[in-house]
């Protein structure tokens, strides 16, 4: 069966297009325009109740949550060797996925989606101003833990379309990658990967500015 991913340009569905690209699967990439609302569309939420992408299409029903999707994806192509097979690395790399996905990711979305958390306009103006300091704070923490070419060391793994994926928000963020030297070097090898360039001139990642 051909994997179908719903996906919407510059959003954390960025990662599982990477890694549908990486892995080399058959897959149809399915854009949910954000600028027309299509994710709370009544057909989209048929996909999809949360109303979020990315949601992927499998003869097993439909996967939601980027982790989960990554993994899987990964697993049907255990040749791109996206997950590391030493059980050490394996653990550093869902550490990074889950740091991504529970704070850096959060992070973020409170610069558009404070209806989220709070009602008053004031409490999403205050979420807002902060996105520049903790997306900081996060980079701090990722260019800790950088030490090789990879988040993994020298081979690439889902953390890394992970990490680059919210790399591209950075700017809009408000923070200057090339602050964190690691993590620029890291930012501007991703952009060098044949995926990178090839779901940047299909339209499924936006233009890179950094
Ligand atoms: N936990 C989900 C979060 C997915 C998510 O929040 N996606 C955002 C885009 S980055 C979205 O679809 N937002 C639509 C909305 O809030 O209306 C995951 O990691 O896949």
């Amino acid at each position: 069966m051909t994997l179908q991913l719903y996906f919407a340009p510059g959003t954390i569905a960025g990662a599982s297009v990477l890694a549908l690209l990486e892995s080399r699967l058959q897959a149809t990439f399915l854009p949910v325009d954000f600028s027309a609302a299509q994710q709370q569309s009544e057909s989209y939420l048929k996909v999809n109740p949360k109303g979020r992408v990315p949601a992927l299409i499998t003869d097993f029903g439909v996967l939601t949550e980027t982790g989960a999707i990554l993994e899987y994806i990964a697993r049907l192509a255990p040749d791109a060797g996206l997950i590391p097979d030493a059980p050490d690395a394996a653990a550093r790399m869902h550490e990074m996925m889950y740091y991504l996905a529970s704070t850096m990711h959060v992070n973020h979305a409170h610069k558009l989606r404070g209806h989220r958390w709070a009602d008053q306009e004031t409490s999403h103006q205050d979420m807002t101003a902060k996105v520049p300091e903790t997306m900081a704070t996060s980079c701090a923490w990722v260019e800790e833990q950088l030490s090789g070419t990879f988040v993994c060391g020298n081979a690439l793994t889902l953390a890394d379309l992970y990490l680059f994926t919210i790399c591209t928000w950075l700017k809009g963020d408000g923070v200057d990658i090339t602050n964190y030297p690691k993590l620029n070097v890291h930012f501007t090898r991703m952009v060098g990967r044949d995926s990178v360039q090839t779901a940047l001139k299909q339209g499924l990642l936006p233009e890179i500015t950094t």
